[in-house]
């Protein structure tokens, strides 16, 4: 039977799923990473850098990253959990939809002595992309883990978008070191190198620049991030094309604040999907 991947950026198979009107997404097999989300018009609504490494044990900078177990560095694990830098494996697919799968190796239970597999299913729709990951623990002990979809929106000029819907929200701050802050205003606006983890965060935000606006709804998650690294930071991250922060934002569903305990057996499941309102 041959295979639906086709060779992506560095030789790395990726597999193309096409809707009837014209849409299309990009997943890799590497961290299961959707790379492109292009709406029937043919825009692409995902960053994906020019700068970004396509290789082994190296996270593609831009898509969505699935982070797991760990976000960031909260704890002892490498940047961002273990499993956006392995293979995984296309268990089924469609001409719209896909599911991906993942479990503990040898090398994960050196680092994280607990066993798991995750579905990723990622489906297109007439106007919206739908990502939900599916994490059951198949060990016999219970283990805590963190998690996001580290959504990297495409813009034209950061200076032109705003998010609405975090009103009244209170975020902590991983610039400032603040936290409790409380989100006044109706849109939020950038205007620095951004680095929010709102807690218990609104289900949805409508990411607007000029006549485009891009619903972000996400279902399980407990947390949102708001990131762009803005100039500086920007320059110091050497996968990320030159004057990359401008062209980028990241709105991720995550449960980061307090980590999800998953008992023996037990199944946990998010999503995130991102539509395009007329
Ligand atoms: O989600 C925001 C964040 O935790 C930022 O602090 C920044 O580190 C970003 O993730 C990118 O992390 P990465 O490991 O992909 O460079």
């Amino acid at each position: 039977m041959t295979t639906p991947m086709i060779l992506g950026e560095g030789g790395l198979p990726k597999l193309r799923l096409t809707h009837p009107n014209g849409s299309s997404a990009e997943i890799y097999q590497h961290g299961a990473h959707v790379a492109s989300w292009k709406t029937a018009d043919g825009v692409e609504q995902l960053f994906l850098s020019g700068a970004s490494h396509f290789k082994a044990q190296t996270a593609i900078r831009g898509g969505v990253p699935i982070i797991f177990p760990q976000f960031s560095n909260f704890g002892p694990l490498p940047m961002h959990g273990l499993v956006r830098t392995m293979d995984w494996q296309l268990l089924e697919h469609q001409n719209t939809q896909a599911t991906f799968i993942i479990t503990e190796t040898e090398e994960t239970l050196k680092v994280w002595p607990f066993h798991f597999e995750l579905h990723y299913h990622a489906a297109l729709h007439e106007k919206s992309l739908s990502l939900t990951i599916t994490i059951k623990n198949t060990g016999d002990k219970m283990f805590t883990f963190q998690n996001s979809l580290h959504t990297y929106f495409r813009v034209k000029d950061i200076n032109q978008v705003s998010l609405r819907g975090l009103k009244d929200s209170l975020y902590n701050d991983r610039v400032s070191g603040h936290n409790d802050v409380q989100q006044r205003e109706e849109l939020f606006h950038f205007t620095q190198e951004t680095d929010l983890i709102f807690p218990k965060a609104p289900h949805e935000v409508l990411l607007n620049e000029g006549t485009r606006n891009l619903n972000i709804k996400q279902q399980g998650f407990t947390d949102r991030v708001v990131f762009n690294p803005w100039i500086k930071k920007g320059d110091t991250m050497a996968d990320l094309e030159k004057e990359g922060y401008l062209r980028m934002v990241c709105v991720e569903a995550a449960s980061v604040i307090k980590p999800l305990e998953l008992a023996a057996h037990k199944t946990w499941q998010g999503s995130q999907t991102f539509t395009l309102i007329d």
